[in-house]
């Protein structure tokens, strides 16, 4: 019987995969947990704050809710890893370990999200194979592919059946970004209902792989289910949906919102970020070895955002008119 914990559960891949899990397996197989206290985000499952550098805490919990799987979501993000790098590599670094050495004492399955950021300049870009060099300029990349490499160390030497996907930039709208240098493809679509114009820290021309998150939360739940047995490349899936620059993700959003107007100012951390990262993903291996398939493009994408904005923004519409 499956008993699913989540770190970083009200984060922005939190919020969404806690909410599927619930719904696929049931309230009381799902412990949400996130270092942020639960009074400030709302679960739909049992929910506790968790610190993942805490190893006794992450044992105790595992042990007393008798996890099978751990979804280890907690990370800092590429951007906001540059802010503190030797903090980002701590965290991002020994959370990790401390729950792969938890999943390999209370034998747990384990699901860690790697990213497109995993790969450097020196990989080729479009697209960026599903093996080749990986020497990061970030400290988030260097933590992703020291974090793949230790997932496989975990699975050959002690056991741990831990499984990955690398991860483009996620869209989403349940939940906020956490500081990544995607993060605009979002923030863009808020600017638009807001205001009806954007000002972009990326250049117009900035082409980059991206994937929407229901898509994103359908791959970790195929990846996790899939026979173990079919899966060379586990813990470091390349997975994509779709590629776009600015200019174009602004021409789509125009068939929404008529007169859209978008601005550049170039923000040069974030630029030197995105321009090391490959423009797009080959993902043939986790299509042949367990079947992935996205289902949102550009425009469906895009129309799928405003609905759920939309519908959004009249359920506060409607609380604040309560109150
Ligand atoms: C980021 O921009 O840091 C993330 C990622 C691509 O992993 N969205």
């Amino acid at each position: 019987m499956k008993r699913i914990l989540v770190t970083g559960a009200a984060g922005q891949i939190g919020t969404e995969l806690t909410q599927s899990l619930v719904g696929r397996y049931g309230p009381g197989r799902v412990l949400a947990t996130d270092i942020r206290d639960p009074a400030l985000w709302a679960s739909r499952c049992a929910a506790e704050q968790l610190d993942c550098l805490d190893i006794d805490a992450l044992r105790n919990t595992v042990t007393r809710f008798g996890a099978t799987a751990i979804h280890h979501l907690s990370a800092i993000l590429s951007a906001t890893a540059e802010a503190d790098p030797v903090r980002a590599y701590r965290i991002n670094m020994n959370g990790l370990v401390n729950v792969l050495e938890v999943a390999a004492e209370a034998g747990c399955r384990v699901f860690v999200p790697s990213s497109i950021a995993a790969f450097g300049p020196g990989t080729p870009r479009d697209p960026a194979p599903q093996s080749a060099l990986q020497r990061p300029t970030t400290m988030y990349g260097v933590t992703k592919v020291a974090g793949e490499l230790l997932c496989d160390y975990f699975h050959s030497r002690f056991g741990v059946d831990a499984r990955g996907l690398r991860f483009p930039g996620l869209i989403s709208y349940a939940a906020p970004p956490g500081g990544g240098t995607t993060d605009y493809a979002i923030e863009i679509f808020h600017a638009a209902l807001r205001e009806g114009r954007y000002t972009c820290f990326l250049r117009a021309d900035t082409r980059m792989d991206m994937m929407y998150m229901p898509d994103a939360i359908r791959a970790v739940i195929e990846v996790m289910e899939a026979p173990p047995e079919g899966l060379t490349h586990r813990n470091a899936f390349n997975v994509t949906a779709m590629q776009f620059t600015p200019d174009e993700l602004a021409a789509a959003i125009r068939s929404h919102v008529p007169g859209f107007r978008i601005d550049y100012d170039p923000d040069p951390l974030r630029q030197s970020i995105a321009d090391s990262w490959p423009s797009r993903l080959d993902d043939s291996e986790a299509r042949e070895q367990w079947g992935w398939r996205h289902e949102y493009d550009l425009p469906d994408m895009v129309t799928d955002m405003f609905r759920g904005l939309n519908e959004q923004l009249a359920r506060e519409g409607a609380l604040a008119a309560g109150r």
